[in-house]
């Protein structure tokens, strides 16, 4: 008897599903792929249920054969086990990042003589009102507050990109590069404090305050589900502190990140330039356990950033606040550089390891920017965060369109190299 091979990454299912099985039955034996966790999270489909729980559901369809774990988005590897004679799939998949994947199906089935044979996409308003749900479900504050946590357990390392606004988090929420038959995308969001200031003007000073950078956040969060990392710059005091970590849990927020600075605090990129005072061990330390004192759940994370390199107070102070501060409870530590040069982060994160086998590392590579994020993964990083780079790329395009309309007195060569407003409207999801 033929077999066909499909793969599925739903939680719940719907009758595009069912159809599929149908027809799929018609070419022979159906053996479904579940798509492995660490597979579903490369393409936002964070699961809410255990790939136990999937691989169960898809079992128990009528006209399903059997049910194997594919472990990657690509198709490779389990073609290459399985060999069946059809690989049968919606038509949705011929566009969009997807495309990728799709061909090299096709490219594969072609080598050991199998076909593809393709479904029109089931575009109810049932399987909408389904694939929105599900979307939903993301967003609510128990699903996402939890999702920093799992992630940092089921990935080599957490990306995190900044996002100020509703349209950075969409950007954040929903680029992906399809490359050599793999799809990418961010894990997380990092609402930075100089890129929040910049939004709005001002200077990276704790100026903007929190009902400010609270407001930010919810933009964020209406229009997205991924894990959102605040820049808690000091945490301020510790008797507002903790009135502010009940407040991020409750809406969702994953995790906070404070450094270790007191008086004004000014941008760590400026260094040594301006005055900026470390605060102590003991003092910080007690900032952390009243924190960690008023949170409510397990799943939020209070993150201790130190600013000993910054600040060019050296290594072994560094490692002694980091060993204190995972004492004092810290749910991660976050080491900064403002060298170009990785190498005092990659020994600060070796000794770190050393010693402590277990506590999350944040790294922010602006600097040090050459390097890759699986030679940080290699050296114990679990979260890199992309501060940042879309303020950054976006005020120098804003400039030159500014003064180029100035120049001509129209718009019209600015226009020819910016983005159709048909395009941006399809990044807004409409209800
Ligand atoms: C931020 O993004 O606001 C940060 C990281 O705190 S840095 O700007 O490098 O200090
Ligand atoms: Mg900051």
């Amino acid at each position: 008897m033929k077999t066909v091979y499909t793969c599925f990454c739903t939680e719940v299912i719907h009758e595009g599903h069912l159809n599929l099985i149908r027809q799929a039955q018609a070419y022979g034996k159906v053996i479904v792929g579940a798509l492995s966790d660490r597979a579903l999270i490369r393409y936002n489909r964070f699961p809410t249920i255990s790939q136990e729980e999937r691989v169960r559901l898809y079992r128990s369809l009528e006209g399903v054969d059997s049910v194997v774990i594919q472990d990657d988005m690509c198709y490779e590897d389990a073609l290459s086990l399985i060999r069946p004679d059809y690989v049968i799939h919606g038509d949705n998949w011929k566009t969009g990042p997807e495309a990728e994947i799709r061909a090299q199906v096709i490219q594969q089935l072609a080598a050991t003589g199998g076909t593809l044979v393709e479904v029109p996409y089931t575009n109810s308003e049932q399987v909408r009102k389904i694939d929105r749900q599900l979307r939903e479900k993301l967003a609510m504050p128990e699903y996402r507050r939890r999702r920093l946590r799992q992630l940092i357990g089921m990935c080599p390392v957490v990306k995190a990109l900044e996002a100020h606004s509703g349209l950075t988090g969409l950007i954040a929420e929903k680029t992906i590069v399809a490359q050599n038959g793999r799809l990418d995308q961010f894990d997380a969001m990092w609402v930075s404090s100089l890129c929040d200031s910049t939004a709005k003007g001002k200077p990276d000073i704790e100026l903007v305050d929190m009902s400010s950078r609270l407001r930010t956040i919810d933009d964020i969060m209406e229009v997205t589900t991924k894990p959102i990392i605040l820049d808690g710059d000091t945490g301020g005091l510790p008797e507002h502190f903790v009135y502010n970590v009940r407040t991020l849990e409750r809406m969702g927020v994953s995790a906070v990140i404070i450094e270790d600075k007191k008086g004004l605090k000014k941008n760590s990129l400026f260094g040594t330039q301006v005055p900026q005072t470390q605060e102590d061990i003991a003092a910080f330390s007690e900032k952390i356990r009243t924190g960690k004192r008023a949170q409510l759940t397990d799943d939020f994370m209070i993150i201790a950033r130190i600013e000993s390199l910054i600040l060019e107070r050296g290594m072994d102070d560094a490692l002694t606040r980091a060993a204190a501060f995972v004492d004092a409870g810290a749910d991660g530590i976050m080491i900064h550089s403002r060298k170009e040069d990785p190498g005092e982060i990659l020994e600060f994160c070796g000794r770190f390891r050393a010693a402590d086998k277990s506590t999350p590392l944040v790294v922010v590579p602006t600097s040090f920017h050459a390097i890759r994020e699986e030679e940080l993964a290699a050296h114990g990083v679990n979260i890199v965060i992309y501060a940042n780079q879309l303020t950054r790329s976006a005020f120098p395009a804003m400039q030159r369109t500014a003064e180029e309309i100035l120049r001509c007195h129209r718009a019209k060569e600015a226009d020819e190299r910016l983005m159709p407003i048909k395009e941006i409207i399809t990044l807004i999801d409409e209800l």
